[in-house]
């Protein structure tokens, strides 16, 4: 199954090992954010409980996925690619306390529950932000992730270029702007790249990264996920319109009410969904490298195109 506009139902395709591998990799991230944030009993603790907050028992683990099934392909042993997902996420779960801010956002559900700073207070939620991006980093720099401390220095270099102002905090501060700036779709595109595609492409080239594939291999991985980051982040402003929020666990309906431009408000429904599908099909085209070792990479593109949450 090559192809994402296969014929096959989604849920069919679905049924097979994709489900069944993203579910233990959500359950090994969960241990190992667990064993990574350990609760603190001195005053400073409280904060340490909202990253734990923010950070255990939720959300799908895509880009903890993602970089498992990379390192994978390079047969990377799980106690150090599960140290690379865990980090990636950490990154993740910051972006979504910050961008659920008033100052941002302003959300008060998050993953069904409510938002770090509805839980807590908007300082805690703001330095419990800060202190998750701040140990991702610590946790790759840890000689436990690998050996070789050049790999490591790769990986430092991957994240933060994916996370910084050339990355997810550009894409983001492009969006509170977006309003004003006119975005052609070329523009929009570079938006939701920047914001959501180069941490999903992190997750899936720090995965090869401490596998120590080929630059080639690096970057097919790194194309992989742009083009399924973009695919995904339609897929959401879809879902923002059809889904509910008991399926997706935030607020939908925001994008239309926020007068925000989208491929959605662009193409229209169907425009956006093939737009999207054609997007699977291209970060599949990527993976032809690794033949059918990618397989459980290929289904994800076609689950971050049928996903209801
Ligand atoms: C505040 C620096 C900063 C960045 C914010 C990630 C982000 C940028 C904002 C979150 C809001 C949003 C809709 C982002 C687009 C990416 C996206 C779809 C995030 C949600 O990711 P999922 O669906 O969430 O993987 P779970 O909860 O499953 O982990």
């Amino acid at each position: 199954m090559n192809k994402v506009t296969s014929n096959a139902a989604p849920a069919e395709i679905l049924a097979g090992d994709f489900k069944a591998a993203l579910k233990l990799t959500a359950e090994a991230v969960n241990a190992e954010l667990d064993r990574l944030l350990p609760s603190v009993s001195e005053p400073e603790g409280y904060v340490v409980e909202a990253m734990r907050y923010a950070a255990l028992d939720g959300g799908k683990r895509l880009r903890p996925f993602l970089a498992c099934a990379a390192a994978d392909l390079f047969d990377v042993p799980r106690t150090q690619s599960l140290r690379v997902a865990a980090a990636v996420e950490m990154v993740h779960c910051y972006s979504l306390i910050h961008d659920d801010l008033p100052a941002m956002d302003d959300d008060d559900l998050r993953r069904g529950r409510p938002t770090v700073h509805r839980q807590f207070d908007e300082a805690t939620a703001i330095l419990a932000g800060d202190a998750l991006l701040t140990e991702a980093f610590g946790v790759l720099a840890d000689p436990a992730t690998h050996a070789d401390g050049n790999v490591r220095i790769a990986l430092v270099q991957e994240l933060a270029q994916a996370s910084g102002a050339a990355g997810m905090v550009g894409g983001q501060m492009i969006d509170l702007r977006a309003a004003d700036l006119d975005l052609d779709d070329a523009g929009l595109r570079r938006l939701q790249n920047l914001k959501t595609g180069c941490i999903i492409a992190c997750a899936c080239r720090s995965g090869a990264v401490v596998g120590q594939a080929s630059s080639e291999r690096v970057e097919a991985l790194g194309a992989y996920g742009i083009a399924m980051g973009l695919a995904f982040q339609i897929a959401d402003d879809v879902l923002d319109v059809e889904g509910s929020a008991a399926e997706t666990g935030k607020a939908t309906g925001k994008d239309e009410a926020a007068g925000k431009a989208t491929f959605v408000s662009r193409l229209g429904l169907e425009g956006a969904k093939n737009y999207a599908r054609s997007l699977a099909d291209d970060a599949v085209a990527h993976l032809a490298p690794f033949g059918a070792k990618a397989s459980l990479l290929k289904e994800a593109a076609l689950f971050a195109v049928t996903r209801r949450n």
